[in-house]
């Protein structure tokens, strides 16, 4: 064995103090690398604080986590072109979760067990504080397995080398197993049970039933498939990116992925490939039985809950152990057609991270920008508490519309006017499209238009309804895309969500970060979140505005209103 080879060999058994095992350097440099151009000049749709890489294809967040004080995120990238395709795990590192430096992608094909493609995985803290990578590699027969690397030199606060065990793959589909070789992938995060057992799950389907397949590991690296999945759900199809994890029943704290106890409640989130939608359960994980049992009323397929009713997919969280917060990642694709995206030369763009954590009904997750965000705002602008008459609108002059950030709440003089909640209207994203913006109601519409042309030719309308259903009102909020730009030739689905909040009690909050292409919205203090990607021809930089707005019969008052103009990040 040559030295070099012998210190890494040394290194990785080291590493995971235990079985010494042989390892593969990584490789430092792309070979045959081409690097597509935009082939347009202007860039009106970059954003300003959103992390994204200077071009090319961006999709998944992966193995997103902190180490000795320093964030790190890799995701899916396309180092050719802007799109799908020759996937690696691009690699950058910041102090602040907001402002990014880029480094050297940290996994890429180098071995037969990855050799055509490096896809989606997660971070796991091992004991002493070591970080290791879980990732899905595809092998020279299109085969779905999962390898694992770990970084050369601890010593490096940005981790910028990784190697890969030569014992990948760690976990594939064989005869035996009967596990389905093109539909297993993306490991979560592992946890440790009180067995000092490593289990991790890995998304699978069988026939249309998505399952989380539960693998368990004394040594991080032979790692054996359970009988039994450790959750499944008829007619979901595949599970991507599946990720578990603890939530406490009290507080905003986060909680590390193996914490286990009486105040602890479980989150099982998937990614399904068919709908490109993600649900979310809240249940209760038993350990003896090595089950995951949903709440009664949670399911994981459509009429489930979701982190977000707009663009956002593939997501993962991490556990912040600075700030003990647990934070949530989401891939915001896009609306356009691919040549479009060849056009701009890029694609995909990552959402702010959110701090997640469970909501005091213990039936829903709450979600908000992570605080750091606040450091980019600047020159604030408020409203005096007024009311908004029927069918006006009021502009928020003196921020920079194309990138903003903005809060607003808004109490209901009136209730008696509302309309009547039909028994049918059950789906709020067929109800958003049915009752757009421009649709009059008693109690809304109310809200924001946003990223919006001087005499509203373009807008995104982001706002509320609110119906009575029977002895309480419940809470409509849409994100309307049908007007947010001249190009016909995007995707503008209108979104909706429930906003579990009661109105008649509480104000009604709502808060939109918008960058340019990007709104992400906020509503009932995180309670319902939609993310909406838009492309205005007309409403770009200097050129958006931002006006609140009210087209019901009935005044709504707004009893707050602040927004600022966000400065930019430095991001890669
Ligand atoms: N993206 C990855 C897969 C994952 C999918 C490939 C989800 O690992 O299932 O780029 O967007």
């Amino acid at each position: 064995m040559a030295g070099s080879s012998l210190g890494l060999f040394l290194l990785f058994s080291l590493f995971l103090g235990q079985c010494v095992v042989e390892l593969e350097a990584s490789h430092r440099v792309f070979q045959n690398l081409q690097t597509s151009e935009p082939t347009s000049e202007s860039q009106p749709y970059r954003t300003g604080f959103h992390f994204q890489p200077p071009k090319n294809w961006m999709n998944d967040p992966n193995g997103p986590m902190v180490y000795k004080g320093i964030y790190h995120l890799f995701y899916q990238y396309n180092p050719k072109g802007a799109v799908w395709g020759n996937i690696v795990w691009a690699h950058s590192t910041s102090t602040d979760l907001i402002n990014w430096i880029p480094h050297d992608a940290a996994i890429y094909p180098s071995q037969k067990s990855d050799i055509k493609g490096c896809w989606s995985g997660s971070t796991t803290m091992l004991p002493g504080g070591k970080p290791a990578i879980l990732y899905t590699g595809i092998d020279p027969n299109d085969k779905q397995v999962q390898n694992l690397a770990v970084p050369k030199n601890l010593s490096d606060p940005y981790l910028t080398e990784w190697v890969k065990s030569p014992k990948n793959p760690l976990m594939a589909p064989t005869a035996i197993n009967q596990i389905n070789a093109s539909s297993f992938r993306d490991p979560t995060t592992a946890w440790l049970g009180p067995d000092r057992i490593w289990r991790v799950i890995i998304g699978s389907k069988i026939n249309y039933k998505g399952l989380a397949i539960l693998y368990r590991s004394k040594n991080f690296v032979n790692w054996t498939a359970s009988k039994q999945p450790l959750h499944s759900a008829e007619h979901t199809g595949m599970w991507e990116c599946p990720d578990f994890y603890p939530v406490a029943t009290e507080g905003v704290y986060g909680v590390d992925t193996s914490t286990k106890g009486s105040s602890i409640k479980h989150v099982l989130k998937v990614s399904l490939d068919d709908t490109k939608h993600e649900y979310y359960t809240i249940g209760t994980y038993d350990t003896a039985t090595e089950k995951y049992v949903p709440d009664e009323g949670q399911v994981d397929s459509d009429s489930g809950l979701r982190y977000d009713y707009g663009k956002f997919y593939a997501s993962k969280t991490f556990f912040d152990s600075v700030t003990l917060r647990r934070i949530l990642w989401g891939w915001i694709n896009e609306s356009s057609s691919v040549e479009h995206d060849i056009k701009k030369g890029w694609s995909g763009v990552q959402a702010i991270p959110r701090k997640i954590w469970l909501d005091k009904s213990v039936k829903q997750l709450v979600q908000w920008p992570i605080a750091e965000i606040e450091k980019l705002r600047v020159n604030q602008v408020k409203f005096p508490s007024k009311f908004l008459k029927a069918g006006s609108i009021a502009e928020v002059k003196g921020v920079t519309a194309s990138q903003a950030d903005i809060e607003v709440s808004f109490k209901i003089a009136e209730f008696e006017k509302a309309e009547v909640l039909e028994p049918g209207w059950t789906n709020p994203q067929l109800l958003c499209s049915q009752k757009s913006a421009s649709v009059k109601g008693a109690l809304g519409p109310f809200g924001l238009l946003v990223l919006s042309s001087k005499s509203l030719e373009e807008y995104t309308a982001v706002y509320f309804r609110i119906f009575k259903d029977h002895e309480k009102y419940v809470v409509l909020m849409c994100s309307d895309q049908s007007r947010s730009s001249l190009d016909a030739d995007n995707d503008k689905t209108t979104y909706g969500a429930f906003v579990n909040v009661d109105p008649l009690h509480e104000e009604l909050s709502l808060r939109s970060l918008i960058d340019h292409s990007i709104v992400e919205s906020f509503g009932g203090k995180g309670k319902a979140c939609i993310t909406a990607r838009v492309y205005p021809t007309l409403a770009i930089d200097d050129d958006a505005h931002l006006y609140a707005f009210n087209y019901g019969t009935e005044k709504i008052n707004i009893t707050s209103l602040s927004a600022w103009s966000l400065k930019k990040a430095q991001i890669n």
